[in-house]
């Protein structure tokens, strides 16, 4: 029934509740151009503001997440054509999700591909995955996060590494740089992503959509601002139907039953 061409998507879950987004562009390896980009970031709005959806998954295949932006695509662009068409700039709106994303890397996550998971919430890989940054070796630098988003999670000196090496880093050295939080065999990633989306999906979900944001402002502050942002929305969810909900479900040895309130 859809016309989609270059994603699959649909909820998954015990309760239908996750958003499952597959990057589906086999023959080249999930590169991503527009057209794939454009899918992906309306299919995350629309789950966004679907109030069934509690969180929300991107994933590809056992061989790619994505191999990056797509270069036969970019080969003839020029300075002038990326300003006047804004190269790039629908990436914005997956940063604009209040839901949480996890995405489910299997195989390559290169260029764009790593840029893509790094805007995500959480990273999960499968043990063969491979992240990288390979966009110095065809004359050009990441562009949409890499070199930003890597350095917070991984330090300077890996990520200036893997910048300006373009060397492939395996699933278990991203995990002991903090770049995943965890790794699964291939074969069960999806599923342990679903668990972990099914999980957070449990909560209020407008208390899950405020902590998320409490700590993306991390990355946007310094601590002393931020720990007032944090302290404000803290004291926000005393303002709230499910907070005082939780709270009493606890007290009262019962499971919670939240409203969204
Ligand atoms: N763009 C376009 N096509 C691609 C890409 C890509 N990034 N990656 C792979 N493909 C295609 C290949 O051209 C090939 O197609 P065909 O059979 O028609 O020639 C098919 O996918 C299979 O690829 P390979 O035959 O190369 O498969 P291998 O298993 O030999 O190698 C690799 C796999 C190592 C992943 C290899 O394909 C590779 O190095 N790919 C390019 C990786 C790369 O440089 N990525 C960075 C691109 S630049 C970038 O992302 C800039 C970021 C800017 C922001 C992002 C916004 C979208």
């Amino acid at each position: 029934t859809s016309n989609l061409e270059y994603i699959i998507t649909k909820k998954v879950g015990e309760k239908n509740n996750i958003g499952l987004v597959q990057l589906n562009r086999p023959k080249a390896l999930n590169a991503l151009c527009d057209g794939l980009v454009t899918e992906l970031t309306e299919a995350v709005s629309a789950y966004d503001a679907d109030d069934k959806v509690g969180a929300i998954i991107v994933t590809g295949s056992e061989r790619a997440f994505a191999a990056g932006a797509d270069i036969k695509e970019m080969l003839n662009q020029t300075y002038s054509s990326n300003l006047k068409t804004g190269l790039l700039q629908q990436w914005d709106n997956l940063s604009k999700c209040k839901k949480p994303i996890i995405a489910a890397v299997n195989g390559f996550a290169l260029g764009g591909g790593c840029e893509l998971a790094m805007m995500c919430d959480i990273i999960y890989a499968g043990e063969k995955a491979k992240f990288g940054q390979p966009e110095i070796i065809i004359g050009t630098i990441p562009g949409a996060g890499g070199t930003q988003r890597m350095i917070r999670s991984c330090g300077k000196s890996f990520a200036m590494e893997v910048c300006l090496s373009g060397n492939q880093i395996t699933a278990q050295e991203a995990l002991m740089r903090g770049l995943v939080s965890k790794v699964f065999p291939p074969e069960k990633l999806v599923e342990e992503a679903i668990k972990l989306a099914e999980k957070i999906s449990e909560h209020s979900p407008l208390i899950v959509a405020l902590c998320k944001e409490s700590v993306n402002h991390a990355y946007e502050s310094t601590l002393s601002q931020g720990l007032k942002f944090e302290k404000k929305l803290f004291y926000g969810t005393f303002a709230t139907d499910d907070r005082k909900e939780g709270m009493a479900a606890f007290v009262e040895k019962r499971k919670p039953n939240f409203t969204n309130n």
